[in-house]
This record gives C-alpha cells, sequence and structure tokens, in this order.
C-alpha cells in the first residue's frame, strides 16, 4: 500500500485530492494546523476515529512554517509521495502579509524538501509542489505554457516563484523525483469564500433566496482560465505517477472575464442581469426573471463595484495551454465552465436554503 502525504489537506485541494487516493487503495496522511475551532469540514466524510480498525486517512498536526515538526512527520510516515499544497493562497491577502506568506510558501517547500534530503529519502519519496499560473503574472505570451517567462505581480506569486525553482534545483542536485504542477485557476463548490468564483455563487445564491442585497466585487475585467479542482487533483497525481519528473501546465485553455461568470451565475438559475455605468460606477441589475422560485423584480441593482477589492497589481489575463499534459500524459478537463458554474450555484443555494430555514426557525421564536 502506497502511502501519501498531503499539506493543506482542510483546503480545497488537498481534501479533493485525500478522498480521490483513499479510492486508489493509499495510506492518506494529512498534516492540518491547529486551529481554535475544528476546520475540517472538507475532509470531515473521509475522517477515521483513532479507535477504528484499518486507519487509511490520518490527520497530523503540523505547520510549514514549523521544520523540526515537518521532519518528524515524515520521518514517521516514509510516505512515498508527498504533496505540497498547503499555502497562504489568497493573492489579496499576501499585499497585506508578505513575510508571512513568503515564509509559509517559499520557505515552507525549502524544508519538505530539505525534509526529504536530510531523512536520506531522495531516493524513495517523490514531491508534488503545487505551483501556480500567477507565476506568469504580466503575462509575457497568450496563452502560456511550460516555456512561457514569468513575470510574478504579487507577494504570493513571487513566494511561488521561489518555491517552483527550489523545487526545480533539488530534482537537478539532488535527482530527487520533484515536480511542479502549474495549475490554473480551479474552483469547486468548498472553493474558499473569499475567492472571486465562490463570492460569487454565494452571492447569487443568497440574494435569490433573499438573504444579501448586492455582491460588491473589485476587477469585473480581469480574466481567468477556470477549472474544476476535481479533475485538476487528478492531474496532480498523473504527473507523480510518470517515469521522468517533470513539470506541466494544466489548464482548461478557455478564458473568461470575471463579469461574464457573474452573468453565467444568475443564468443558471433563471436570472438574467445587465451591466451598467463604467469603472467604480458600474453596477449590474436584473432584467428578466424566469424563475419563480426565486423571483426578483426587474431593475433591481445586484453588483456593484468596490474599489477596496482592487489589488495594488493585477493580472489581467490567464489563458494557459495544456497542450503537454493532454499529448504526454493524456488528461483533459471533464468539466466545462458552464458544469463548473452549476455545479457551484446549486450547492450554494442548497446551503442558503438551509440557511434561511435557520433563520425562519430563529425568527419564529
Ligand atoms: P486553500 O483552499 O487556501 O488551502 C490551503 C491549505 O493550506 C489549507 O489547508 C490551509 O490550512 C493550509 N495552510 C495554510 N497555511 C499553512 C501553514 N502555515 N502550514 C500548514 N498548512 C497551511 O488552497 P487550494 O485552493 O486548495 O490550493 C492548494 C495549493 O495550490 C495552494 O498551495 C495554492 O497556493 C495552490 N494553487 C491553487 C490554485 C487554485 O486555483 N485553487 C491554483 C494554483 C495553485 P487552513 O485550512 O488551516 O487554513
Ligand atoms: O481572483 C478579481 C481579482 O482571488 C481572481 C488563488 O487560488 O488562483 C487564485 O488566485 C480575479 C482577480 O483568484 C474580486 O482581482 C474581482 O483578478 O478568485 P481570485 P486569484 O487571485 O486568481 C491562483 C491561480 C492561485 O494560485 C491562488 O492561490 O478576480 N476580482 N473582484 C476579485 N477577486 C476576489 N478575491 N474578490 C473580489 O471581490
Amino acid at each position: 500500500m502506497k502511502k501519501a502525504l498531503i499539506t493543506g489537506v482542510t483546503g480545497q485541494d488537498g481534501a479533493y485530492l485525500a478522498e480521490f487516493l483513499i479510492k486508489r487503495d493509499y495510506e492518506v496522511h494529512g498534516i492540518k494546523r491547529r486551529s481554535s475551532l475544528i476546520n475540517t469540514s472538507r475532509i470531515d466524510h473521509i475522517y477515521q476515529d483513532l479507535q477504528e480498525e484499518n486507519i487509511r486517512f490520518k490527520l497530523h498536526y503540523g505547520d510549514l512554517t514549523d521544520s523540526s515538526t515537518i521532519i518528524r512527520i515524515i520521518q514517521e510516515i516514509q510516505p512515498d509521495e508527498i504533496y505540497n499544497l498547503g499555502a497562504m493562497s489568497h493573492v489579496q491577502v499576501s499585499f497585506d502579509n508578505p513575510e508571512y506568506t513568503t515564509d509559509v510558501n517559499a520557505m515552507g517547500t525549502l524544508r519538505v524538501l530539505e525534509a526529504v534530503r536530510i531523512l536520506g529519502l531522495t531516493k524513495k519519496t517523490k514531491i508534488y509542489q503545487a505551483s501556480t499560473s500567477e507565476l506568469y503574472g504580466w503575462v509575457q505570451e497568450v496563452p502560456q505554457n511550460e516555456r512561457t517567462p514569468f513575470y510574478p505581480r504579487s507577494p504570493y506569486a513571487v513566494s511561488k516563484l521561489y518555491a517552483y525553482w527550489i523545487t526545480v534545483n533539488y530534482r537537478e542536485a539532488y535527482k530527487m523525483f520533484a515536480v511542479n504542477g502549474i495549475l490554473f485557476n480551479h474552483e469547486s463548490p468548498t472553493r474558499g469564500e473569499t475567492f472571486v468564483t465562490r463570492k460569487i455563487t454565494m452571492g447569487v445564491a443568497r440574494i435569490a433566496l433573499g438573504l444579501q442585497e448586492k455582491i460588491y466585487l473589485g476587477n469585473l475585467d480581469a480574466q481567468r482560465d477556470w477549472g474544476h479542482a476535481k479533475d485538476y487533483i487528478e492531474a496532480m497525481w498523473l504527473i507523480m505517477q510518470q517515469k521522468r519528473p517533470e513539470d506541466f501546465v494544466i489548464a482548461t485553455g478557455v478564458t473568461t472575464k470575471i463579469r461574464d461568470f457573474v452573468e453565467m451565475s444568475f443564468s443558471e438559475i433563471g436570472i438574467e442581469i445587465e451591466f451598467f455605468g463604467m469603472g467604480v460606477d458600474e453596477k449590474a441589475r436584473v432584467t428578466n426573471c424566469n424563475n419563480p422560485d426565486f423571483y426578483i423584480e426587474p431593475g433591481k441593482e445586484v453588483v456593484a463595484v468596490d474599489a477596496r477589492y482592487f489589488r495594488p497589481t493585477e493580472v489581467d489575463l490567464l489563458l494557459g495551454n495544456p497542450e503537454k499534459v493532454k499529448s504526454k500524459i493524456g488528461w483533459y478537463p471533464k468539466n466545462r465552465l458552464q458544469d463548473l458554474v452549476k455545479d457551484m450555484v446549486w450547492s450554494d443555494i442548497k446551503a442558503a436554503t438551509k440557511e434561511q430555514h435557520i433563520r425562519g426557525n430563529i425568527a419564529g421564536y
């Protein structure tokens, strides 16, 4: 039985990957940082009590800023594969917390690589590094592939640039199986609530159920190549099963504006909207409502811009070229953007309906 260790197991990708690996008969270990409240909602369905027999999923307290713990956990588990997904992953927050972001994302990656080297596991343990399309930042060509030069535009992206190159360096210097997956944006119903897609689908659901008035957004013109996280974690695993350690771009090859994602999300539940105004004064209002379950009066303003969500330096356009992974590994995204929007919006409608019932019950008293 293969053993895998996942840092960032409580995150969107970590949780999907843990479930995926358990289904493939791995023994899965996850590193979780201590928090004052339990934050394991994404992995509760695969959690096993320590008292159970044949435990296939085990959590370990640890933090990417704490090298002694990382070394101890890796020594204990002796993993065949490490997926380093732990990160301070929010681009806008990285402008507020640049030093911490660098410590976790850049130094954290070095700590994992060094732990494997110090423990003499360079021949046994493969390492996957969660690299990102944010590396392309101010894009030097369109679309971006494995040879496109990097131009990071945030403390987050700069920290990931170090992580990318230190992974390449350990591969070359110590002949380790250490690889970068350069993943373009990937989303899901469990995407963190402050990333733009989830903020939008939650907003749409809550507006439709009368729980929220408006969605306030930043740059509506930014374009992203969005895929489904479920497809992308499979690509991570496939990259790790190759004979030779190589870096791969994982993307859909389609890019979409934030504004269009908003329209698609409302349209999914039968609400048509139109944008009007310019720059910080741009807004969107309902033009037509074809769904009696979620009736909103035409003319109601449902989206507005708030300049507080603008970033000091923005990444305007990301569009990946997944040709290499398609031709060498045969991976391609199974979900189109429309499928992703559907999955996210209806999951958030379900959550908002629950919230509405709870509020209704409280109001009843
Ligand atoms: P996410 O949902 O934000 O999850 C990040 C995970 O890292 C969480 O489990 C978090 O723990 C953990 N973490 C944060 N700081 C840590 C620390 N100091 N020590 C240990 N763990 C820590 O991110 P994601 O979307 O799943 O992304 C997974 C990885 O892929 C990240 O490295 C991200 O930068 C990268 N990436 C993501 C995308 C994307 O579009 N999703 C694209 C390219 C690359 P808590 O739950 O306690 O916060
Ligand atoms: O922003 C714009 C914002 O925060 C996307 C992370 O997983 O993917 C993610 O980083 C775009 C940006 O994701 C709002 O300015 C407009 O242009 O959803 P996001 P991100 O910055 O692309 C990459 C690949 C990663 O590696 C990261 O870890 O949307 N935008 N209005 C907004 N963004 C947010 N968050 N909130 C808004 O209100």
